[in-house]
């Protein structure tokens, strides 16, 4: 116990000293589990996933469909606002990028920005460069396993930071939506849940854009 006490405080002064925990942040080895509402059922006869707006011709998964798309694996630290960073967390799922790239996906010249919509109604946004970076992820696996219900099963978005700080832009983990159903592609921003109640537009833990 103490032991695990002590290692967590020399982990978060390696984590501080590599340049690694944003400020005000401090390490957590736990998972911490964080949403509005319940943990919405899952149904793979009937879930759909869909990419619709701003985009050459809409698209819609079943899960079939979406699990036999092409797959990404990343490791990236992944910050949240209520000031916990957890390290070298692995996602794998889908690339908006790749899916770009290959064709799958057309955005149209218009389309700069993106709305994740929940099920349940949770919203969140970004820039669309944001997903197509190589930090963000359509997840539907964290450290190896199918994402835990809690944790956005079967499907969340991941924005996180490299060990190496290669990414752009990151951003708080409250801009990766769980129980992801819909990307809506756009021309114009459109705040999402935590952005309408002052949560910061672009929500960068390393400029500490908590509250805009
Ligand atoms: N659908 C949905 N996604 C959500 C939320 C939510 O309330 N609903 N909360 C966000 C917030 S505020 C945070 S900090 C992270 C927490 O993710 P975790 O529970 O996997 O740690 O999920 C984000 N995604
Ligand atoms: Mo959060």
């Amino acid at each position: 116990m103490l032991n695990k006490l002590f290692s967590r405080r020399e982990n978060e002064e390696d984590a501080r000293r590599a340049n690694r925990l944003p400020p005000g942040q401090s390490l957590t080895e736990k998972f911490p589990v964080l949403h509005v509402g319940d943990i919405p059922p899952f149904d793979p006869e009937t879930w759909t996933f869909r990419i619709w707006g701003e985009v050459e011709t809409e698209k819609i998964w079943t899960w079939d469909e979406f699990n036999a798309l092409p797959r990404t694996r990343i490791t990236m630290d992944i910050h949240c606002v209520t000031r916990w960073s957890k390290l070298d967390t692995v996602w794998e799922g889908v690339s908006l990028k790749t899916l770009v790239d290959e064709g799958i996906i057309t955005p149209t010249p218009a389309a700069k920005f993106a709305v994740q919509h929940c099920e349940g109604g949770y919203t969140t946004n970004t820039s669309l460069d944001m997903l197509l970076a190589d930090n963000a992820l359509l997840a539907t696996h964290f450290n190896g396993e199918p994402l835990a219900p809690e944790h956005g099963y079967p499907l969340r978005v991941v924005i996180g930071s490299f060990a190496d700080r290669s990414e752009g832009k990151t951003a708080y983990f409250w801009k990766g939506g769980k129980w992801l159903r819909e990307l809506e592609l756009r021309a114009t921003d459109r705040r999402g849940f935590w952005e309408g109640y002052g949560y910061h537009n672009e929500a960068d833990p390393w400029t500490e854009q908590r509250f805009g």
